[in-house]
């Protein structure tokens, strides 16, 4: 079957959200749920789970890299990361996820998702897959999503930033609360082993310890000169030159708006957040963060 490519996508105006499963959605993420539901996971599948804009692109790239950097030139010069790593949920007409996966060439397959821990398909579970989760401090993430609902058609328009805030604040944006998901997340890990969970500030603070950490978690004996290799061509200059993995070749981000590859920043936020705005986050955050140990800096 002949998978077609995003370029051929026709998107005529923007989604509506609606409550699923307890989750703000759009149906270009439920669409095909029952496939979804149902997919097929495999031993050696490896999930890459994070709330949107967490380091989802980055994590793909550097373990893409790791897999299959060395071996295949072609891949690393003509496959968007987006092909390269299907995104499981998402179902944007014939473009379908769970179809991209059972496609893939190469194993093991690496497989995106944003969906919280508790609609994930159980065959993941079952199979005892690999899971990397990346989480990003809530002000941060909460930015990068303003910008990237501002210039992704596939998005609901995201309103004002003060607008946009309190709809994080409520834990309604697509894929729901970050509280729940970055939480949620967290738990799992204590009960399930091959969870690796990372955050966005300890890549931004040292790339080369974080991929040192991924190669353990993996199994992979990949040597010292080849993992130093990886951490420069993962930095984000690198992959915002780089058409495989800044999103330009998607006809539904307007980069006039906003870039992809935005700022790569840990601390951002504080050019978005008054004063008030960001007393009131505190203490939101601190109801809603109240019963879990999972810890994120917002500043490094
Ligand atoms: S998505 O759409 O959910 O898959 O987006 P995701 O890839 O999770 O997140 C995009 C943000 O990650 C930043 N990014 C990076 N930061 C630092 N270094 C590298 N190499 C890197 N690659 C991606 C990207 O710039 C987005 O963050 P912001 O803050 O908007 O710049």
């Amino acid at each position: 079957m002949e998978i077609p490519d995003m370029s051929s996508l026709k998107l005529h105006s923007r989604p509506e959200m609606f409550d699923f499963e307890g989750i703000s959605m759009t149906h270009f993420f439920t669409d095909n749920w029952e496939k979804v539901k149902n997919f097929q996971a495999r031993p050696d599948d490896i999930l890459i789970a994070t709330y949107p804009k967490a380091g989802t692109t980055w994590v793909s790239y550097i373990l893409d890299l790791l897999y299959f950097g060395k071996d295949d030139l072609e891949r690393q010069t003509s496959k968007p990361i987006y092909e390269r790593v299907p995104f499981l949920e998402s179902c944007f007409q014939d473009l379908k996820g769970t179809e991209m996966a059972d496609h893939l060439p190469t194993s093991p397959r690496l497989i995106k998702t944003h969906l919280p821990v508790q609609l994930v398909p159980k065959s993941f579970w079952e199979q005892n897959s690999r899971i990397v989760y990346v989480g990003r401090n809530a002000k941060d993430n909460a930015v990068s999503y303003f910008h990237f609902d501002r210039m992704n058609k596939v998005q609901p328009e995201p309103g004002d930033w003060n607008n946009f805030l309190e709809k994080f604040m409520k834990g309604k944006n697509v894929f729901g609360p970050w509280y729940d998901h970055v939480s949620g997340w967290w738990e799992k890990k204590q009960t399930y082993s091959n969870l690796l969970y990372l955050f966005y500030e300890d890549l931004v603070e040292d790339t080369g310890r974080e991929v040192e950490r991924l190669c353990s978690f993996l199994g992979l004996s990949t040597s010292g000169e080849e993992r130093e290799k990886i951490t420069k061509g993962v930095q984000f200059d690198a992959m915002k030159q780089n058409n495989m993995t800044n999103y330009v070749t998607v006809p539904f981000m307007d980069f006039k708006i906003s870039p992809f590859m935005r700022k790569g920043k840990v601390g951002d936020w504080k050019c978005h957040f008054t004063v008030a705005q960001n007393e009131e986050f505190d203490e939101i955050y601190k109801q809603k963060m109240k019963n879990t140990t999972v810890k994120f800096r917002t500043e490094i």
